[in-house]
């Protein structure tokens, strides 16, 4: 049994989505982002980058970092394909582009939902916001770029590419429009959708339902 550590739309939706997937007994652990429970002497006991997701590996050690999370549940279980194993030829862009979307995507939806984290200039708020806007419309075309396969991001099929670059583009507040302008990503993303068990996770973060 392993635990996921959880809050409703966070990075917890692309690990639960490889447990669906792979169809991993699993419990979720609650990190009430809310009352700050992430940032509780327990939780950091147990994470202590003070971050959500992690994820308690079968009588293992508890991991942080939802890059980390995804290979490791994907190394677990090759048969799945879900992460190339190592000599496959898929396995440098995969680690690539997880890396990518984990540092270049990833934080800055921080910094766009946070602004008043990167700034000690409480009036540079909006500043620090629009240029992570900016930064994110750019990557997302970096990411529209390059996506090899059709529907999914490798040409080999469904890997955990898939399901990071679909929670990307969940925190978008207008994800029609994102997707109408790239083509490649909208495909992803309605394969991905239309997956019983992202559907499972969609429902439990309250997700929108539809693809645009
Ligand atoms: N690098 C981490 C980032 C995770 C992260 O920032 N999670 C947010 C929730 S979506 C969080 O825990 N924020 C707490 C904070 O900023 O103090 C990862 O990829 O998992």
């Amino acid at each position: 049994m392993y635990t996921l550590y959880w809050e409703q739309g966070s990075g917890a939706i692309g690990p639960q989505a490889m447990l669906e997937e792979l169809g991993i007994d699993y419990e979720k652990v609650h990190v009430d982002m809310g009352v700050a429970a992430h940032r509780s002497a327990d939780y950091r006991s147990k994470v202590p980058t003070m971050r959500v997701p992690a994820l308690g590996l079968q009588e293992g050690p508890i991991v942080g970092e939802t890059a980390a999370i995804m290979t490791l549940l994907g190394e677990q279980h090759p048969d799945a394909g879900l992460v190339p194993r190592e000599g496959d030829a898929d396995r440098g862009p995969f680690m690539y582009w997880l890396m990518a979307m984990a540092t270049g995507g990833y934080p800055t939806f921080s910094r766009a939902c946070h602004p008043e984290q990167f700034t000690t200039d409480d009036a540079a708020n909006d500043a620090v916001q629009q240029r992570a806007e900016a930064h994110l419309n750019e990557f997302f075309d970096i990411l529209e770029s390059g996506i090899e396969g059709n529907p999914f991001f490798l040409k080999r099929g469904l890997t955990a590419l898939d399901f990071y670059a679909a929670m990307l583009t969940e925190w978008v507040a207008d994800r029609a429009s994102l997707l109408e302008s790239r083509p490649k990503l909208a495909a992803l993303c309605e394969a991905v959708d239309g997956r019983p068990a992202y559907g499972r996770v969609k429902r439990d973060h309250c997700l929108r339902q539809e693809t645009g």
